[in-house]
């Protein structure tokens, strides 16, 4: 996937004007947009239809897929067939059901994304003991997408070796969360921003100014 200017929008709003209102604001200088929860279950899953109508970007799902292999390729292929271009998907459900959701993309032409370890400090106990083996196994399955955190460098670096360079990773927590851009991208090829500019008071200079802190 390619991304413009390596920022991810994450448009975590819940009312469809706020939402219009910071795509008007930002997709000059952004062509992803990850659609979490927040807004499909406020508006309903047609938004992720109606965004790709009326902006020219691609559409992250990230739901985060966590289920037995029956039921995670109906959530993909539901998904997917919204209009969403890749969906997230949990690794440690294991191979059956991580494979699942990449026949099912596949069969859809449209990619998934498997989610190693979190940005949260909650994290480090359930997850970290795990995260090299989940992008083990996602190397393993011919994964080439991958979710890594921004707020811990030493894990996103570490991913990224299991990974190696071909892999295309994006990571969540730069901004609000403590992780800078600049760090994060030297390891991972995209940064996902979420409250940093939609809660800014001016969301396209917010967005400019993570822009520029990547190329000083
Ligand atoms: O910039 P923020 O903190 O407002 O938003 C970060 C977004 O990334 C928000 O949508 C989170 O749900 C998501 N996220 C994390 O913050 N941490 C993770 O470890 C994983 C995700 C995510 O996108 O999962 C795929």
């Amino acid at each position: 996937m390619n991304v413009k200017n390596q920022i991810i929008l994450a448009l975590d709003v819940e009312e469809k004007n706020k939402a219009y209102e910071i795509l008007d604001q930002t997709t000059e200088y952004l062509d992803t947009i990850k659609i979490g929860y927040p807004i499909t279950l406020a508006l309903g899953p047609s938004i992720i239809t109606s965004i790709k109508e009326e902006y020219d970007v691609k559409i992250i799902a990230d739901f985060k897929v966590a289920d037995i292999d029956a039921t995670n390729e109906k959530i993909v292929k539901t998904t997917l067939n919204y209009g969403a271009d890749a969906i997230i998907v949990h690794g440690f459900t294991g191979e059956d059901s991580v494979l699942a959701c990449k026949n099912m993309a596949e069969k859809l032409d449209k990619e998934i994304f498997l989610l190693t370890e979190m940005s949260h400090p909650g994290a480090d106990k359930f997850l970290k003991p795990v995260s090299l083996d989940i992008a083990q196994m996602g190397v393993d399955l011919g994964i080439k997408n991958y979710v890594a955190p921004a707020t811990k460098i030493d894990r996103l670096k570490k991913i990224r070796e299991v990974v190696g360079k071909d892999s295309f990773i994006i990571s969540p927590g730069v901004g609000f969360q403590g992780g800078n851009a600049k760090d994060t991208l030297q390891y991972s090829n995209a940064a996902i921003v979420g409250r940093s500019i939609y809660n800014a008071s001016n969301p396209k200079k917010a967005l400019e100014e993570i822009i520029e802190s990547i190329k000083v």
